[in-house]
């Protein structure tokens, strides 16, 4: 491919919610630039970024990927994330990688739960953005009311540049209002199209839209707006002029219309791209940690390399594939760099693009550009690596704590042995998912951001090595804590022979407020135990802790105060006085009126009013609690806090009450006690999983 100069690329996310096009116009782009002989479909299984087995089965996007094309002289590197909620940390990652991004809503649905998730974090890193309203050719699509929606959301700066022609059975193409032509496309997916005038009957519609787009790209600019009242009109030059600033400052969101699917608009959408969307040049500097301060680095293609991993891909064939946005300077292939996270050196062998998971051979890494390399020793997502000897360091690509945890269980002793090693792969290139060993039941959990998460993790464990398991269903993670008082002795002792064990320790237990964890306080004094011993009894409570007296769960929010004790010079010993603090804690539990806390999420659903009723009564149901409701237009958001253990089957529910036109997102809000005729089912299910015996000392 041509060497193009930074300023001659575009790096653009494709972000909205699930089954918005993202993938299908990505498709679109590709075969339109000809980057790619035949138009794939998300529907075939064949597109250059869902390629992901799991990807072609499910037909969604899990992973963010990357793919390039070259456009009017300029090359675009296309970010294509996920849409679906449990996916939206590699979503935040991809975003990362460019300098704008194009949001895509489905012109049926209007704005939906993730889209609204991904604009936040858009406005977080203050990207510049567009949007599109695409999937204009499916029944009941709607400009207008989608228009409307978004408005309703983000407000007045979102102003169409386009507008439909037709829509439905009838989408023909698109009007440029600011060159006031419309592009007419064949409806045969070849993306092949006539320029004309504006058809007769949108002619009053163009205008009137075009008048509005004018004065909101005034608005942006002072300059532009005393010519604009000045002339009572605005030149081509002058809007586009006007429109890129608008866009680059977050003044203004332009609008376009498409149907990535029957790849109508799609070119059009490109050029905008490229004429609308900044250069890597366009922000100037970025946020990095330089010689240990904190600093900004030039954007720039003359300064030291310095570049952003965003995503690691763990391929069982081809080894670990790790991509990188490049903010400065430019790197050989054959370059050594310093991995400035960690302080270790990396040797680069080989640089390339990636076309979906096709390698296409890069002569350098240069800024403004999205690179890929392979078999790096040490790195992984979110570190910067460097120009050899520098310190430059982009801040971390933070991913949310798991949410949701399942047992599994290794069919076979060979699976059980090849788990560790693919677990480590997984974790690679999923910051977001953990493999661990329960303490006290001894079971594998694996944990991740959404019952599909783990499902999917699940079968890459199956299908890329080999390691057969079966899913247990999913857990909550209780804790143990209590509402009273306690005040005991616990005493250790033991005469076996020859030298015997001795430690003997008076305690007080005390709730914390929620959140607090656990505390310990020594107020012996006297010597009524030595010093020496102090550290070993609070080792004890701590380690008695991690396994709570009612089902085995670890215990929190309390404090320990040791008051008193006695020890005797021969047997006393640490491991004596860490085993009578642990019968210290085990009986201060038991008195000090114990009970279970389950964790509460704030969960929030969008759908319409007709829908509302019947959700209310389920999440009554779920023990939950409402705790507001907003109206966006047509769409109601509603706010609930609802227990883990109640959610774990909403996903269908919702789907079966809407007839899937509802969304909902939930995260970890707090601890709460579970109510006491529930705790004694999850106390009899523990004894059943063998996390406590019954009668446990
Ligand atoms: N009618 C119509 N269907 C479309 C259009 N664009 C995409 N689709 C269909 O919508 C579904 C989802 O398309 P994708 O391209 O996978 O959507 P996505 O936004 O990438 O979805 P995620 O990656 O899972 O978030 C597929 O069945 C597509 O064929 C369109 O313009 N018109
Ligand atoms: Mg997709």
């Amino acid at each position: 491919m041509k060497d193009y100069a930074t300023d001659r690329i575009r790096n653009v996310a494709l972000t909205g919610h699930g089954a918005s096009g993202k993938t299908s116009l990505a498709a679109a782009m590709l075969f339109d630039a000809g980057a790619v002989t035949r138009l794939t479909k998300v529907d075939k299984g064949n597109t250059i970024t869902d390629y992901d087995a799991e990807e072609v089965e499910r037909k969604i996007s899990i992973n963010t990927a990357v793919c390039y094309l070259e456009w009017k002289d300029h090359k675009i590197n296309l970010v294509d994330t996920p849409g679906f909620s449990n996916f939206l940390w590699d979503t935040r990652a991809g975003l990362r990688a460019v300098d704008a991004a194009a949001l895509i809503i489905d012109s049926v649905a209007g704005v939906e739960v993730s889209t609204e998730k991904v604009w936040e974090m858009m406005e977080e890193l203050r990207l510049p953005r567009l949007i599109v309203i695409n999937k204009l050719d499916r029944e009941n699509a709607s400009f207008k009311s989608a228009l409307e929606s978004v408005h309703q959301f983000f407000g007045r700066k979102a102003i169409p540049v386009q507008i439909p022609v037709g829509e439905e059975k009838n989408f023909r193409g698109v009007v440029d209002l600011i060159k006031g032509k419309a592009t007419l496309f064949e409806r045969d997916e070849s993306g092949k199209f006539q320029e004309t005038d504006i058809p007769a009957e949108i002619k009053e519609e163009a205008a009137r839209r075009r008048l509005e787009m004018t004065e909101m790209i005034a608005e942006s600019d002072e300059a532009l707006m005393e010519k604009y009242l000045d002339k009572g009109e605005l030149q081509p030059a002058e809007l586009l002029d006007g429109l890129k600033k608008g866009i680059a400052s977050g003044q203004v969101f332009p609008v376009f219309a498409a149907s990535a699917l029957l790849n109508m608009g799609v070119q059009p959408l490109l050029d905008g791209f490229v004429e609308f969307l900044p250069s890597p040049l366009g922000r100037r500097e970025v946020i990095a940690r330089i010689g240990g301060q904190e600093g900004k680095l030039a954007v720039s293609p003359d300064g030291p390399f310095a570049a952003l991993v965003f995503k690691t891909i763990s391929d069982p064939y081809t080894g670990r594939i790790t991509l990188m946005r490049v903010f400065s300077g430019k790197a050989n292939p054959d370059a050594v760099v310093t991995n400035a996270s960690k302080e270790t050196d990396e040797k680069l062998v080989g640089l390339f693009f990636l076309q979906g998971k096709e390698q296409e051979a890069a002569g350098q890494a240069k800024a403004g550009d999205i690179v890929a390399t392979a078999k790096l020793k040490a790195t992984f997502t979110g570190e910067t690596l460097c120009a050899k000897g520098q310190s430059i360091v982009f801040p971390a690509i933070i991913f949310p704590e798991p949410s949701i945890s399942f047992a599994i269980e290794p069919k076979t002793r060979a699976d059980e042995d090849r788990i560790s090693q693919a677990t480590h792969r997984i974790l690679e290139e999923d910051p977001t998912a953990r493999i661990e060993r329960d303490a006290e039941t001894g079971q594998l959990l694996i944990s991740g951001n959404g019952e599909l998460h783990v499902r999917i993790i699940t079968e890459r464990l199956k299908k890329r090595f080999n390691v057969d398991i079966e899913l247990k269903p999913p857990k909550i993670s209780y804790k143990e804590t209590i509402k009273g008082r306690a005040d005991v002795q616990g005493k250790h002792k033991k005469q076996t022979g020859g030298r015997g064990q001795f430690g003997d320790v008076w305690i007080k237990m005390e709730p914390l407020p929620r959140g607090g964890d656990f505390e310990f306080e020594n107020k012996i004094f006297g010597g009524a135990i030595p010093r020496n011993y102090i550290p070993s009894i609070e080792k004890g409570i701590q380690e008695a802790r991690k396994k709570g007296i009612l089902a085995g769960y670890p215990s929190i929010d309390f404090k320990v105060i040791l008051y008193d004790g006695s020890y005797h010079e021969v047997d006393s010993s640490d491991i004596a006085f860490k085993i009578a603090a642990s019968k210290a804690f085990k009986l201060a539990m038991r008195e000090a009126k114990p009970t279970l806390l389950e964790p509460i999420m704030n969960v929030e659903i969008y759908t319409s009013e007709a829908f509302m009723g019947d959700i209310m009564g389920n999440l009554n149901g779920r023990r939950g609690k409402v705790q507001g409701m907003e109206q966006k237009g047509n769409m109601r958001i509603l706010k609930a806090q609802v227990p883990m253990a109640e959610m774990l089957d909403f996903e269908p529910t919702l789907t079966s009450i809407t007839g899937g036109r509802g969304s909902f997102m939930m995260e970890y809000s707090h601890m709460e006690e579970v109510p006491a005729h529930l705790q004694q089912k999850i106390i009899q299910e523990a004894v059943k999983e063998g996390r406590v015996r019954p009668e446990e000392e």
